[in-house]
């Protein structure tokens, strides 16, 4: 069995791409569990074998602490950090009756990404797996311009370096994006030397800076190719399933 963790900055389409990439597994006959790892998850367009709200209930906490919404989550984290050999028990028993569990995460990157629990919960679980792998969700509405591309492509390098798993990175939202959002991240892992030039011109006074970031970037980054999809539109879905497959069968059986 594999699993995989649905990563992105806030809004960035995590839940949405969870709820459809389990449709589309399910249509392609797999058989397939979901996880809500996000205590501030509301409405949720699948229905979780296994849902965080069950242990920590943010409104609660957000009540009984006097937080506000950004208190209350990491306060969340920091009771399911301490409740976190329940998590992974119920995680685990969900792995027999599944070849793929999808993990949706907190909407608040750092919250799972950069903080203790998302590096436990994945160590913790690993041993149980045969393979797992994180899909980073880079929203196309917020790419400008070729710096935003450098700072999507350090997020996920940072994230693979923090969880220690294998990164592969998603363009999501192309519905709403242009084509030339696709073309810049195609140009930085096809022609890096161009891309670097093009990058100088558009910071100014950090142009040399992020040129050379784009170097370092492409000596550490896997060269691969970046998925352009529409969680909600589902396009794109059969080259995710080819990327995520490509990524785990580096890591030994698909299921
Ligand atoms: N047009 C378009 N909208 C999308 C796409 N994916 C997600 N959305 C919309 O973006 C908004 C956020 O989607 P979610 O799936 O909740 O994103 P998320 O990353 O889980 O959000 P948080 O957990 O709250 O951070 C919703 O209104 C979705 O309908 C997409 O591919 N295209
Ligand atoms: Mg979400």
């Amino acid at each position: 069995m594999s699993i995989v963790y649905f990563l992105g900055t806030a809004v960035s389409g995590k839940t949405t791409l969870t709820a459809n990439f389990a449709k589309w597994l399910l249509k392609n006959g797999f058989a397939v569990s979901i996880v809500n790892l996000d205590p501030g998850a509301e409405v949720l367009p699948y229905k979780p074998a296994f849902d965080v709200r069950t242990i920590v209930n943010l409104w609660e906490i957000m009540r009984k602490e006097k937080l506000g919404p950004n208190g209350g989550l990491l306060r969340s984290i920091e009771i399911l950090l301490e409740k976190v050999d329940l998590v992974i028990n119920k995680m685990k028993s969900l792995l027999e009756k599944s070849e793929f569990l999808l993990v949706d995460t907190p909407g608040q990157l750092e919250l799972f990404a950069f903080r203790e629990l998302g590096n436990k919960i994945i160590s913790m679980i690993r041993e149980d797996v045969s393979s797992d792998v994180a899909v980073f969700l880079i929203d196309a509405t917020q790419i400008r311009k070729p710096s935003d591309v450098v700072m999507g492509i350090l997020l996920a390098l940072a994230i693979r370096f923090h969880l220690n798993i294998n990164v592969v990175s998603v363009l999501n939202k192309v519905d709403l994006a242009g084509s030339q959002v696709m073309r810049m991240f195609e140009e930085f892992f096809s022609n890096t030397s161009n891309f670097s030039k093009f990058v100088a011109q558009d910071f100014g006074v950090f142009g040399e800076m992020s040129s050379q970031l784009v170097n370092v970037l492409k000596a550490f980054v896997p060269p691969t190719r970046v998925v352009a999809i529409s969680a909600l539109k589902n396009r794109g879905m059969e080259d995710l399933f080819s990327i995520i497959h490509d990524a785990i069968c580096t890591c030994g059986d698909m299921t």
